[in-house]
C-alpha cells in the first residue's frame, strides 16, 4: 500500500501516536493527530512534536463529520481498543486500520526479532538486545519495552537488526508484521478486560507468527501448556526451551545446568548460578529464549555467553533496590498480573511483606495468593482491586492483610512491620493506572522513597 497518499488519522497522544506522525510525515502521508480525551493540552502535545511535524492538525474529544469522512487510514496508538463504536465507523467504511507497530514495519528494513509473552518479554528484549549489540553494528531495541517502532524504522538499513518487544494490543493491528526470529515466552491470564477471552488472548499472541514461514524460527515455552500445543501448528520452525524436563530438541534446564539438545545429542551451556546474575525460574526461562533466538539470528554461542554474564536484572523487574536496616527491598512494579507477581513472590527467599493491588484488569488472584507458601507475612494492599483481593486472600485463609489509602501510606506500614532478616517486595499484581501514569513511574517512587531510608 503507498502511505504517502493517504489522509491519516493517528489515535492516541501518547509515545506512539507521536511517533508515528514522525513517520507518517516523513513517508509524504498527512497525518492527523487524535485524541479522545478532551482534556487533554494541545500545547503540551504539539510540544512533544519534532519542528517539521509541529504544524499537525490536533483533534482532542471528537472527530467533525466534515473531517471523518476525508479520512483514509486509521493507525492506532496500542492502548486504543480495536472494537469501539468509534474504530468501527471507519472500519464499516472500509478505511485500512494499521497498529502504529505495522506503520513502524512497513517502513524498516533488516532483520527482526519479535518477542511476545504474558511474562518476561522486557528481560527478554533487552538481553536480546544486548547480544546483538555485541555481535551487529546496527541494532534498534523498540515497541512495547518504551520506544516507538515508528520513531526508529525509518534509520534501519539493510544490515539492522530490530529486536521488538510486542505487547498483545501491538498483535491486534498487524497484517505484514513478519518477524524472522519470533518467541512466546508464556501466555496466562491478562487484559482480560481487553481481549474478553482467553481464546482471544492466545490467538492474538500466536499471531505473532502469522506471516512466518519454515524458514524463521519460533522460540516456545515447553512448560506453558497454549505455547507447547502450538508448536504443533506453528507455521514457523520451532524452538522450545523447558525449565522442567530434558527435551530432544531445544534447551532445558537439569540441575544448575542449561543443556543443548540436538536430535538427542546433548551439551552443556552455561551454570545458571555461575554464568548470570539474575534471580529466578523465570529469568532461567527468560535466559534459554534468548539463547535460542540469538542462535537462530546467527549470534556465535561465545558471544551470547559473554553477554549474559555481564546481564544485570531489568529497572522493575524483581530489581534489588536496597537493604535498610536489615530490611531488603526489592521493586517488582513490572508484576502487572498475577503470573508475573508470582514469578516475584518465588525469587523471594525471606519472610516477605507484599505490596498488592492497582487497577482492575480482571484478573483472578486465587494462583497468586496460593503462591505465597508461608512466605508473605503481611500483605499490604492499594487501588482498585484492594477489597477483591483481601476478599480472595481470605477465602484462602490468608488473613495477614492492612489496606493503605494511599502509597505513601503503604509504604509506611511497610516499614514499621518490616524486622531485620525480612523482605520487603513490591509486586502488585495489578496494572498502576488510576493512581500513577505507568508502572515505571510506582517503581522509581518505591525506590525514591526506600532510598531516603535511614540505613
Ligand atoms: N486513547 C484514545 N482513545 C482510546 C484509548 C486511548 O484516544 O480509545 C488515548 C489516551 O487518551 C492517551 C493515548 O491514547 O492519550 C495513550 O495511548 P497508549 O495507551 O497506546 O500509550 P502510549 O504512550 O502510546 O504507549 C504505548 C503502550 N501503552 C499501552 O499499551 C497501554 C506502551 O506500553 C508502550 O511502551 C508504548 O506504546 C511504545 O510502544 C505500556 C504498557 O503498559 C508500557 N503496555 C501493556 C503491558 O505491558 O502490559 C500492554
Amino acid at each position: 500500500m503507498k502511505l504517502a497518499d493517504q489522509k491519516v488519522l493517528v489515535v492516541g497522544t501518547g509515545i506512539s501516536g507521536i511517533g508515528a506522525v514522525e513517520l507518517l510525515s516523513e513517508m509524504g502521508a498527512e497525518p492527523i493527530l487524535f485524541d479522545s480525551n478532551d482534556k487533554l493540552s494541545e500545547t503540551e502535545i504539539r510540544s512533544r512534536l519534532q519542528e517539521g511535524t509541529r504544524q499537525t492538525p490536533i483533534l482532542l474529544g471528537f472527530v467533525p463529520e466534515e473531517i471523518e469522512q476525508t479520512i483514509t487510514m486509521l493507525v492506532l496508538s496500542p492502548g486504543v481498543p480495536t472494537d469501539t463504536e468509534f474504530v468501527n465507523s471507519y472500519r464499516n467504511r472500509g478505511v485500512k486500520i494499521w497498529g502504529e507497530i505495522e506503520l513502524g514495519y512497513a517502513a524498516a528494513k533488516g532483520k527482526l526479532v519479535a518477542i511476545t509473552g504474558t511474562n518476561g518479554k522486557t528481560t527478554t528484549t533487552t538481553l536480546v538486545g544486548e547480544i546483538m549489540k555485541a555481535f551487529y553494528d546496527s541494532v534498534f531495541v523498540v515497541g512495547n519495552i518504551g520506544d516507538p517502532y515508528t520513531l526508529e524504522a525509518a534509520k534501519t538499513g539493510e544490515n539492522s537488526v530490530t529486536v521488538a518487544e510486542i505487547s498483545s494490543f501491538q498483535l491486534e493491528t498487524t497484517e505484514f508484521f513478519h518477524p524472522n526470529v519470533s518467541a512466546i515466552l508464556n501466555i496466562t491470564p491478562d487484559h482480560l478486560n481487553r481481549h474478553h477471552t482467553m481464546e482471544n488472548y492466545i490467538a492474538v499472541k500466536e499471531s505473532i507468527t502469522k506471516n512466518q514461514s519454515r524458514t524463521d524460527t519460533c522460540v516456545l515455552n515447553y512448560e506453558n501448556e497454549f505455547t507447547r500445543n502450538f508448536g504443533e501448528d506453528c507455521p514457523a520452525k520451532v524452538v522450545y526451551f523447558s525449565s522442567l524436563r530434558k527435551l530432544e530438541n531445544g534447551f532445558y534446564l537439569e540441575g544448575d545446568t542449561i543443556f543443548r539438545a540436538e536430535n538427542g545429542n546433548v551439551t552443556p551451556v552455561m551454570d545458571i548460578h555461575k554464568d548470570m546474575n539474575l534471580v529466578g525460574l523465570c529469568n532461567v526461562e527468560n535466559v534459554m529464549a534468548a539463547i535460542a533466538i540469538s542462535l537462530a539470528m546467527q549470534v556465535p554461542m561465545d558471544i551470547i555467553l559473554q553477554t549474559i554474564r555481564t546481564f544485570h536484572a531489568v529497572e522493575h523487574r524483581i530489581e534489588f533496590t536496597a537493604t535498610k536496616r536489615g530490611v531488603d527491598y526489592y521493586n517488582d512494579s513490572k508484576g502487572t498480573n498475577p503470573d508475573a507477581a508470582i514469578q516475584g513472590i518465588r525469587a523471594m527467599t525471606k519472610p516477605t511483606i507484599l505490596i498488592g493491588g492497582g487497577y482492575d484488569k480482571q484478573s483472578e488472584y486465587d494462583e497468586w495468593i496460593e503462591s505465597f507458601d508461608g512466605k508473605v507475612k503481611l500483605l499490604v494492599l492499594i487501588g482498585q482491586t484492594k477489597e477483591k483481593i483481601a476478599l480472595c486472600a481470605k477465602k484462602h485463609g490468608f488473613h495477614s492483610i492492612v489496606m493503605a489509602e494511599t502509597f505513601d501510606e503503604c509504604l509506611d506500614i511497610c516499614v514499621e512491620n518490616a524486622r531485620p532478616g525480612d523482605a520487603v517486595l513490591l509486586s502488585p499484581a495489578c496494572a498502576s493506572w488510576g493512581m500513577f501514569p505507568n508502572y515505571e513511574e510506582r517503581g522509581r517512587l518505591f525506590k525514591e522513597y526506600v532510598r531516603g531510608l535511614k540505613e
